[in-house]
C-alpha cells in the first residue's frame, strides 16, 4: 500500500469528506441484556456501575468507577470460543484474534421494512442473492450486517427482547443464510438485535445457527449494533475491536464505520 492512501484518508477525515458513524448503543444499567429460559442455564447480569470515588474522601481530586459487566452486553463482539463449535479453533479468543480482522469492509443488507412488518422476519439465501444482484457480490473478508432498525427499540428491555408466552420475537438469519455467508468466506455476521441470532433461533436446526455455524467456521459476530440506517449498502469500512480480555469469549465494543 502506498503512503498516499493513508495521507488522503487522513485529509478526508480532517475535511469531513470521510465521516465516522457510531454504531454503538449506550452502555449502562439500562442496557437490555439477553434472557435465556431456564432449560438453557444461567443468564448474564445487567450492567452495574460502582463508584470508587467522586472528588470526595474516597479520592479527593478524582472520580472513578468499577464495572460489573458481562462480556456479551450491549453492542458487543462474539469471538469463536463463545460457542462449543468454535472452542478448538485457532486464535479464537479476544486476546488472540489478529488485529487486522478488526478493520474490514462492510455490506449492509436493509431488511427494515420486512422486520417492521414481521418481527420474526428471517433473512434467507434467496434474499441475500437478490441483494447481491442489486448491490454487488459479497466479498471474502468482509462483514455482513442486517439492518432492521431494531436498535430504535433498545431503550427498553421489553421492546428490545419483544417476548411473549411463546418466547422472543426478533429478526435474524436462517441457518442456510449463515451457511451461504460462510461459503463466501466473510469475516463475520452482525445485526441490531440483542444477539446475532433471531428470537426464534433456539428452536432452529442447529439451535442458534448464527452462533453455531459462524463460530464453528472461526468467524465473528456483532450484536446490538445501532445506526445501521446511516450506512450505505456497500463501501463503508467497519472498525470493531473487542477489549483484549485474556481468554475472552466476547467483549463490548465501540463499533465505528467510516463512510464517504
Ligand atoms: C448465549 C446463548 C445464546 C445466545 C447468546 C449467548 C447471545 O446472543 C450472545 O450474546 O452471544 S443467543
Ligand atoms: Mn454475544
Amino acid at each position: 500500500m502506498s503512503s498516499t492512501t493513508l495521507t488522503s484518508l487522513a485529509s478526508a477525515l480532517l475535511s469531513g469528506s470521510v465521516k465516522v458513524v457510531d454504531l454503538t448503543a449506550p452502555l449502562g444499567p439500562d442496557t437490555p441484556v439477553l434472557y435465556l429460559p431456564p432449560q438453557f442455564g444461567k443468564n448474564t447480569p445487567k450492567v452495574a456501575v460502582h463508584t470508587i470515588s467522586e472528588y470526595n474522601e474516597d479520592g479527593p481530586f478524582w472520580a472513578w468507577n468499577w464495572l460489573e459487566l458481562g462480556e456479551h452486553t450491549g453492542t458487543h463482539f462474539d469471538a469463536p470460543c463463545h460457542w462449543i463449535t468454535g472452542k478448538d479453533k485457532e486464535n479464537n479468543t479476544t486476546d488472540t484474534i489478529p488485529p487486522q480482522n478488526f478493520v474490514a469492509p462492510v455490506n449492509v443488507i436493509d431488511r427494515s421494512k420486512e422486520a417492521a412488518e414481521n418481527p420474526d422476519y428471517l433473512l434467507t439465501v434467496d434474499s441475500i442473492k437478490e441483494w447481491e444482484a442489486e448491490h454487488g457480490a459479497i466479498e471474502a473478508g468482509s462483514w455482513v450486517l442486517m439492518r432492521s432498525d431494531w436498535y430504535k427499540r433498545n431503550g427498553s428491555t421489553e421492546t428490545f427482547l419483544n417476548a411473549d408466552e411463546n418466547g422472543p420475537h426478533s429478526p435474524g438469519p436462517t441457518a442456510e443464510a449463515i451457511q451461504y455467508l460462510i461459503s463466501k468466506n466473510i469475516i463475520g455476521w452482525g445485526q441490531e438485535t440483542i444477539g446475532t441470532d433471531a428470537g426464534s433461533a433456539g428452536g432452529m436446526n442447529p439451535p442458534f445457527p448464527a452462533h453455531n455455524l459462524m463460530h464453528g467456521a472461526g468467524k465473528y459476530g456483532l450484536a446490538s449494533l445501532s445506526n445501521l440506517d446511516q450506512l450505505p449498502p456497500k463501501g463503508a469500512v467497519l472498525i470493531a475491536a473487542p477489549l483484549k480480555l485474556v481468554k475472552g469469549t466476547g467483549s463490548p465494543v465501540r463499533a465505528l464505520a467510516l463512510i464517504a
